[in-house]
């Protein structure tokens, strides 16, 4: 079961579409279904298996509770865990080896209020594993400081989701040129070289507070390397679920 979450307009529906057909497209034998848990959406690039529309409506929660769009979407995600038993019943019908979950499009509601990580552990449940997938959104990192930005949330994701494995994709790299990804790859995987960029590119009190919180990242260790994906070419989608699977096997061996 993965779960995607990023900022807004970030790809994740796209993304959650994308990977099922690659999924059951790469090979018959394995299942996948999609769930998508963002009650405010209203067009999805593909078509959910299991849909929290099903149970709750935005539309409906604005107008039972006399609240505008936003008020509305935060009581709505809130709401979502009365209805865990019936997407558990629905998730365990169909008995599928890949459950792709698309959040929300606000992150911090998923992310940040109590209802993420207390449906992630819900609907864990038996031998369910659990992945999460950050998106990077191409749009916003190509300066140190944007991306110094998008680390930081994707940080506290992690955080907030800490038992959970995370994997961090850099999403729409069709909008990038070959160079600026390699420059923002080597960044997740190298802070010295984001310090190095920084110093260059950001000048005065962003800059400063940039070269402090790379210092930080560098102490904090490394983290994963970011796989690039776009919807104009399935290598990201190799990549990604290559290493969805080593996720998922290394957790299995951490239970046997
Ligand atoms: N250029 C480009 N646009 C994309 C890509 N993936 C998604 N988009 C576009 O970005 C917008 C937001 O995508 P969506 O999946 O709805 O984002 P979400 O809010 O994170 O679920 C849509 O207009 C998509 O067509 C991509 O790989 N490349
Ligand atoms: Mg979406």
């Amino acid at each position: 079961m993965n779960y995607f979450i990023g900022t807004a307009g970030s790809g994740k529906s796209t993304l959650t579409g994308l990977l099922k057909d690659y999924i059951i497209n790469r090979d018959p034998e394995i299942s996948a279904i999609t769930l998508n848990l963002d009650p405010g959406v209203k067009v999805i690039p593909y078509a959910p298996d299991i849909d929290i529309r099903d149970f709750i409506v935005l539309e409906e929660v604005m107008e039972e509770y006399g609240l505008g769009p936003n008020g509305a979407m935060i009581l709505a995600s809130d709401l979502m865990v009365n209805y865990l038993d019936d997407l558990k019943d629905e998730i365990d019908e169909f008995n599928s080896d890949w459950i792709l979950v698309d959040t929300a499009g606000q992150l911090e509601l998923f992310a940040f209020r109590e209802t993420g990580p207390l449906i992630a552990s819900s609907l864990g449940f038996g031998d369910i594993q659990r992945s999460v997938c950050f998106l990077f959104d191409s749009n916003f990192v190509l300066r140190p400081n944007g991306f110094i930005s998008t680390l930081l949330l994707a940080a506290s994701v992690q955080f907030r989701f800490r038992k959970i494995s995370q994997i961090n994709i850099l999403s729409k790299v069709d909008l990038l040129d070959e160079d600026q990804i390699d420059m923002i790859v080597n960044w997740s995987q190298d802070f010295q070289a984001l310090e190095e960029s920084t110093s260059e590119r950001e000048k005065g009190l962003i800059r400063e507070l940039s070269m402090h919180l790379s210092e930080v990242f560098i102490q904090m260790g490394s983290t994963a390397e970011l796989i690039p994906c776009t919807i104009r070419e399935e290598h990201g989608l190799d990549l990604l679920f290559g290493s969805l699977q080593r996720v998922f096997d290394s957790d299995k061996s951490r239970f046997y």
